[in-house]
């Protein structure tokens, strides 16, 4: 045979197959409507179903425009890699009682997904806020989150904006090697339990280059998270960057090998926190190798804190409860700005369990008002100090 032939010929297949590889799927072709008004989970299901079955690569495009969205999940497993592209502004319905579950957007078992796209995430949560009695109801009814990920593998969030969440802005729980970058999470300080990243049971997380604004922690880790690189993240307002609360219930898992780098805290509550309940648990759980290294502080009024003693809703032992949560090999480097309070470093951990290896690297706190004087609170803490500590350190 013509080896011209067989050329041509594989060039014919080759294409063909190239083509197989991708699709795209835009929701308009699905009967969405950009009218602010009508309710698109439908159509955005149908693109996703669709796609999800596809035996290429996909996109799911969602065009320039504002879209009226209930709450929708989109379930895996799908057939090869999916790309959601939100171009648009999605807008949630602002009465949650048109919430039946405590997500608006939930991806759930998908391997390789890609959600990103420029577009606007927006929650309606003022409705909401002002229906969150979490503060003196104990049975509170939960707010959905903007956009929650469940056992997703190999994720890629990134330039998005979510904007006024009723609840969380996004949640991982169950995943495995996702990369969050280019985000910007903005909520008013006063909007109660509006985290921005809450993470849980979630292994190999990078968050780089995320602005966060919110009512409550800027990221939060729960139990089961591991292997998380946290860099270039802008906070404030907020309550910080937090490992807990822990410790509540019998058997969370561990928190073990968190770097949080380069990072700004301006007008925050805490700069960098670790809290655990006072409980007494069938096991001890672990917070292990954590290190926090060139952070900024800008008026804050807890910089460095760890809090052992957490107890909000019941009466706590004010000289520091009993913790089931051990701490070891925490490293704090490089940290310097200004506090809005008394404390630069409060350490205070648990009597029974003190906190092992904790080391204090080249620290410099001052105080943001005129006249004021810091401190440091070390009790029941391991560890040792190098370079330059202001205020004298405790360990
Ligand atoms: C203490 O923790 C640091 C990391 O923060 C680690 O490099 C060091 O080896 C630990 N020391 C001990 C005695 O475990
Ligand atoms: C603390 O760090 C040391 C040195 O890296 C390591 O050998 C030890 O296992 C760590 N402790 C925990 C509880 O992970
Ligand atoms: C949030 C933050 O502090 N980002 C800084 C990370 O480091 C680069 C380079 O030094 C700075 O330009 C960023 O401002």
């Amino acid at each position: 045979m013509n080896t011209n032939f067989l050329f041509v010929f594989c060039l014919l297949v080759c294409i063909a197959e190239a083509k197989v590889e991708y699709k795209l799927f835009n929701v308009m072709n699905y009967g969405a409507r950009a009218d602010d008004r009508t309710d698109n989970s439908v159509a955005f299901l149908k693109a996703w179903n669709d796609a999800c079955k596809w035996r290429g690569k996909s996109t799911i495009l969602i065009p320039k425009g504002s879209y009226m969205l209930h709450e929708v999940i989109f379930s895996g497993p799908c057939n090869a890699w999916m790309n959601f592209q939100i171009e648009g502004t999605l807008k949630a319905p602002s009465d949650i009682y048109l919430f039946r579950t405590d997500s608006w957007i939930s991806f759930r078992y998908v391997n390789k997904l890609n959600v990103g796209g420029g577009g606007t995430l927006d929650g309606q949560g003022a409705f909401a806020w002002a229906k969150n009695d979490c503060q003196t109801n104990r049975n509170c009814r939960t707010l959905p989150t903007t956009m929650t990920f469940q056992f997703i593998t190999n994720g890629y969030i990134h330039h998005m904006r979510s904007i006024n969440t009723k609840q969380n802005h996004f949640v991982l729980f169950g995943c495995k090697n996702m990369v969050m970058t280019r985000l910007k999470l903005m909520a008013p300080t006063d909007s109660p339990n509006t985290d921005g990243i809450k993470i849980a049971m979630s292994t190999g997380v990078t968050i780089s280059s995320v602005n966060i604004g919110t009512g409550d922690d800027c990221i939060a880790m729960l139990y089961g998270t591991k292997g998380v690189r946290i860099s270039d993240v802008y906070c404030g307002p907020g309550h910080g960057i937090s490992i807990g609360s822990l410790g509540k219930n019998n058997g969370e898992d561990d928190v073990d090998d968190i770097v949080v780098k380069n990072c700004t805290f301006s007008g925050t509550d805490n700069g960098v926190r670790i809290k655990t309940w006072t409980a007494v648990l069938q096991k001890i759980m672990h917070v292990s190798n954590i290190h926090y290294e060139d952070i900024v502080m800008e008026n804050v009024r807890n910089p460095i804190i760890i809090d052992q003693n957490y107890c909000p809703s019941h009466p706590c032992n004010p000289k520091g409860g009993v913790s089931s949560v051990q701490i070891s090999n925490v490293s704090y480097k490089f940290i310097r700005g200004s506090a809005n309070s008394d404390v630069a470093a409060t350490l205070q951990c648990s009597p029974n369990k003190p906190c092992q290896n904790i080391t204090m690297d080249t620290i410099n706190l001052w105080p943001s008002g005129k006249g004021s004087k810091l401190n440091n609170e070390c009790l029941n803490v391991k560890g040792a100090s190098h370079g330059i500590q202001v205020p004298r350190a405790c360990i």
